[in-house]
């Protein structure tokens, strides 16, 4: 934990710090789920490259930043005061790194530790990508892929293709569901989330949402860049990476407890257990919670209306706990029939992890000591 404005203007009280430049702060397990939609003070960040600075992004003048367009009937570019007389949508999307939950893993995953911080709940405004397609003619006939690159400035002494932050995503992907955006929870998106353009890919992990983003482009092939060729990729450990293996696009369905905190007392009682799920392309449609650790199951309640297919979902269930150790897990279902598995796959990069039984959380239930 710590404290103090970070220089891209985040408040990190609060977070856990695992790097400062490029950022990179852990979202604290207790303030997970305690809205709707996750504050934008409340929000992980995770850049792999240092964020551009506010003269790079135009934050001064935000219409004015430009966007490339390309593998289009007619390329060219837009502003992004041009790209707002396109349309607009909003969505509501998880935003989760692919490496949450790498901690909980036996094998020593390379890469940043996260626990179970590293996702948000998000509104974001934005022109839909298919009107962006339509206005410069429809995609190139080969297009198989729609290929985003971030706007940061890569140094000259290192190898682009190596550094860049740019990725590729299906072609009917990008058409039906994403989003150019501009407005993070109806405010102009801050810089530690992508200002002053972000492409929105609703149900895939954060890696695909590419954030300062100054082209698109529709491709025949993914993009050669080492971040989608060898990086994001799952893979059994020991295995070499190869651009063959699955990459990080569509998220698993996942659950979490937020409270009570691993290791927290409470007295006997009415005890109230809160928890976030949340799926990939499929909403999640069910939440179990056990309580021992597993052996017996119920149904937790959903709150809030459904904010859309690939919003979490708050579950809430509640017991009269006794003297004893609580030892809580939960397991979402989503709606194309898939659930949790008890113990996820052994990932080398630590990626993917949702494996109920390692999220197990323990709560001891005492009468308050008296002194
Ligand atoms: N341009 C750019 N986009 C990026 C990144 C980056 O470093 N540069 N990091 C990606 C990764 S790995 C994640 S998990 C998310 C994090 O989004 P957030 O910082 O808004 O939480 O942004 C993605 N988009
Ligand atoms: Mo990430």
């Amino acid at each position: 934990m710590a404290g103090g404005l970070d220089h891209v203007g985040k408040d990190l009280d609060g977070f856990e710090v695992h790097g400062t430049d490029p950022q990179t702060f852990e979202s604290a397990r207790q303030t997970l789920g305690t809205s709707a939609v996750t504050a934008i003070d409340e929000m992980f960040v995770r850049n792999v490259l240092p964020a551009p600075s506010a003269d790079e992004l135009r934050l001064d003048d935000r219409d004015a930043w430009v966007l490339e367009v390309t593998g289009v009937a007619r390329p060219g570019s837009l502003t992004l005061a041009e790209l707002k007389q396109l349309g607009d949508r909003e969505v509501t999307t998880v935003l989760q790194c692919s490496g949450n939950g790498r901690t909980l893993f036996d094998h020593d995953a390379p890469g940043t530790p996260w626990g179970v911080g590293a996702v948000a709940n998000s509104t974001w405004t934005g022109v839909p990508l298919r009107a962006v397609v339509e206005a410069h003619g429809g995609v190139a006939a080969d297009a198989r892929f729609l290929t985003a690159t971030g706007g940061e400035s890569i140094p000259d002494d290192v190898d682009e293709r190596k550094t860049v932050v740019e990725r590729s995503i299906p072609v009917d992907k990008a058409l039906d569901d994403c989003v150019l955006a501009w407005d993070l929870d109806h405010t102009p998106i801050p810089r530690a989330h992508g200002a002053p353009l972000r492409l929105i890919v609703p149900g895939y992990y954060g890696v695909n949402q590419i954030k300062y983003v100054k082209r698109i482009a529709f491709t025949a092939h993914e993009s050669d860049a080492w971040i989608q060729t060898t990086a994001y990729r799952t893979r059994p450990v020991g295995e070499a990476p190869h651009p063959d293996q699955p990459s990080m696009w569509e998220m698993n369905v996942k659950s979490l407890v937020a409270r009570p905190v691993p290791g927290e007392r409470r007295a006997p009682g009415r005890l109230v257990v809160e928890g976030v799920a949340y799926g990939g392309e499929a909403p999640v449609d069910r939440v179990e919670v056990s309580v021992d650790g597993g052996r017996t199951w119920a149904d937790a309640r959903l709150v809030d209306d459904d904010l859309g297919p690939t919003a979490w979902r708050r579950w809430s269930y509640e017991i009269e706990a006794g003297v004893g150790r609580l030892e809580i897990v939960s397991r979402a279902h989503d709606r194309a029939d898939r659930t949790q598995p008890e113990h996820a796959i052994a990932d080398a990069e630590g990626y993917g992890h949702n494996g109920w039984r390692d999220h197990l959380v323990t709560c001891d239930v005492a009468a308050a000591a008296s002194t």
